[in-house]
């Protein structure tokens, strides 16, 4: 079984809508892959409560409780590898999951670490993408998913959607209306590139 570790900040919504199209769409029959834990660095992250419902293994590791970022993203790879196994190598996958990693971890992980980005890249990486997209006056933002590369939000592009900029949207409005896109581009890029 190909296990799918996904690590969370927050709402989890990407997490749960990944989780629910595995089920939906038999992932364990049909690509021998399963979600097998979610891990968030916030103790307090909404998403933990829907994982912990599935009977999804959980795991906080609060960054602030290290010295380091090295030490931290050291005991991340510990926890992740648990899921990991020679023929099957973990799959990770960051959604909404807002600590940078260090190159020692992305290296690791190299070609199996995907994430979600608010924006279309190469266009606003990094953070506030919303209201950057806004106050440039763009007409389209969107979102990408994209391999994870030392660099940060700079990885190849697996999938991009794009949703309209209206007139009246706020930094909450137009994020709302991506998210939506999030949940289906998600899913179907990692189904993607369980199939390869
Ligand atoms: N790590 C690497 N090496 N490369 C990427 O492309 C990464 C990454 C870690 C996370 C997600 C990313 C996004 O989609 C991501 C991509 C957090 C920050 C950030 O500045 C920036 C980009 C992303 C995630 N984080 C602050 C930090 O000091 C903390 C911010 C906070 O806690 O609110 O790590 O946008
Ligand atoms: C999503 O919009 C995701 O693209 C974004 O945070 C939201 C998380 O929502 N990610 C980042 O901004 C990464 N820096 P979720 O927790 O409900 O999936």
């Amino acid at each position: 079984m190909k296990n799918i570790v996904i690590l969370i900040s927050g709402g989890g919504s990407n997490m749960a809508a990944i989780v629910k199209t595995a089920q939906r769409d038999g992932w364990r029959e049909r690509l021998g892959a399963q979600v097998a834990a979610v891990i968030s660095n916030k103790l307090d992250a909404k998403g933990l409560v829907f994982a912990r419902e599935q009977g999804i293994a959980t795991e906080v590791l609060d960054h602030k409780a290290f010295a380091s970022r090295e030490e931290f993203d050291a005991a991340l790879a510990a926890v992740i590898d648990r899921f990991d196994a020679p023929g099957a190598p973990v799959l990770v996958v960051l959604a909404g999951f807002m600590r940078i990693l260090t190159p020692g971890f992305v290296n690791r992980y190299a070609g199996r670490l995907v994430n979600i980005h608010p924006s279309l890249l190469p266009a606003f990486p990094g953070l506030h993408t919303h209201q950057r997209a806004i106050d440039a006056g763009c007409q389209f933002a969107g979102v990408t998913v994209h391999q994870v590369t030392a660099e940060l939000d700079h990885g190849p592009i697996l999938a991009q959607a794009v949703v309209p900029v209206l007139p009246d949207d706020t930094a909450d409005t137009l994020a709302a209306r991506v998210l939506t896109q999030e949940h289906v581009i998600y899913p179907r890029a990692i189904a993607g590139l369980l199939q390869k």
